[in-house]
């Protein structure tokens, strides 16, 4: 027999957030209120590695805001960051004035303060909210989050499914051994992360054999990316736009993120075992990245080792015997050299 189903409470199937959570509400004669709080926060982006984030509400991305079309909301915002902010909805039908984009819709809002955004979540969809003030800075430090509005009627463009998942793809630049990253890079991201999570630190999308999922993905980084299953077919169901006419539905097992952009893909996971699900840039999939350092394929690292153990032999601790149980990588030779303090972050690859 399936699960009974409650005669009370959400009328929908909640989204799991990887890795997070969708944030509460209270009714207000007829309003559905949220308050989100912008803030830096501390974010562990795989076990033992910590990040020094702006956030909401304690996290990086902020939690998943879920309502049904037709719901009046009112957001409180209230910023604790130590400059001013707002936030944009992205997506969104709504009056101008709360589209959120300081010095053009809104003065921005003042550190200390609270701004109150109210609208009619007017379209059912998939949506994503992140500041338009000192932009580059506050998405670079993780500024963003989900926004679901759940059709309040059967929608015959949009299935009913028995998982639903979302997650956003963003990007952080942050040195070996530092916490906080570097805002000013605009490329060269090296943590390519799901909600601020890296591999293996991200929550698997676990369903059952059978099961219709249904994943929705937003990219807040500064490129494309071409999210790739493995052992099944999707198909694009939606995008930011709203849900995608039928006759546009095709086959397909890799589907292109743009930046910006939001791609809703939905599969019937009817294959057994442990499947990749991952972007298809090798750079991104192997993520811990470093491109200033040299191709060492080739290169006689025991000829190098012994002469770099002449000339540093402080470095090498109790002599050359050690170097054999290392492996002739590179990273081995990186991981020997690096000082053992606490700030370094476990390097993992792909
Ligand atoms: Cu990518």
């Amino acid at each position: 027999m399936p699960p009974l189903v409650p005669n009370t409470g959400r009328p929908y199937n909640p989204v799991v957030t990887l890795n997070g959570w969708t944030l509460p509400w209270r009714m207000n004669n007829g309003v559905k209120e949220f308050h989100l709080v912008a803030e830096p926060v501390v974010r562990e982006m795989s076990p033992g590695f910590k990040a020094h984030l702006w956030g909401y509400n304690g996290q990086s991305p902020g939690p998943t805001i879920e309502v049904v079309e037709g719901d009046r909301v009112r957001m409180f915002v209230t910023n604790k960051l130590p400059e001013h902010t707002s936030i944009h909805w992205h997506g969104q039908r709504l009056p101008n004035g709360m589209d959120g984009v300081s010095g053009l819709t809104q003065p921005a809002i003042p550190a200390g303060k609270t701004f109150v955004y109210e609208f009619v979540a007017r379209r059912p969809g998939t949506f994503m909210y992140h500041p338009h003030a000192d932009e580059m800075t506050q998405m670079a430090m993780g500024m963003m989050g989900f926004w679901i509005t759940h059709p309040k009627a059967k929608h015959p463009l949009i299935d009913e499914v028995d998982r639903d998942f979302v997650f956003l793809l963003n990007a952080y630049d942050i040195d070996p051994g530092a916490y906080t990253p570097k805002i000013m890079t605009m490329l060269d991201f090296n943590l390519w992360s799901w909600n601020s999570r890296v591999f293996p630190g991200i929550d698997p999308l676990v369903v059952r054999k059978n099961d219709k999922v249904r994943i929705r993905m937003g990219n807040l980084t500064m490129t494309n990316h071409p999210m790739h299953i493995h052992g099944h077919e999707f198909t694009v169901t939606g995008t930011d736009g709203g849900p995608t006419p039928k006759s546009t539905r095709w086959p397909e097992v890799t589907t292109d993120v743009a930046v910006g952009q939001m791609r809703q893909i939905e599969f019937l996971a009817d294959e057994e075992g442990d499947w990749a699900f991952h972007c298809h840039k090798s750079h991104h999939t192997m993520n811990a990245m470093g491109h200033d350092v040299p191709t060492m394929i080739g290169v006689d690292h025991l000829q190098n080792r012994a002469r770099h153990h002449q000339r540093h032999p402080r470095l090498h601790g109790d002599g050359q015997a050690r170097h054999g149980r290392h492996g002739r990588d590179g990273n081995a030779l990186a991981r020997q050299h690096r000082p053992h303090d606490e700030r370094r972050r476990p390097v993992r690859l792909g």
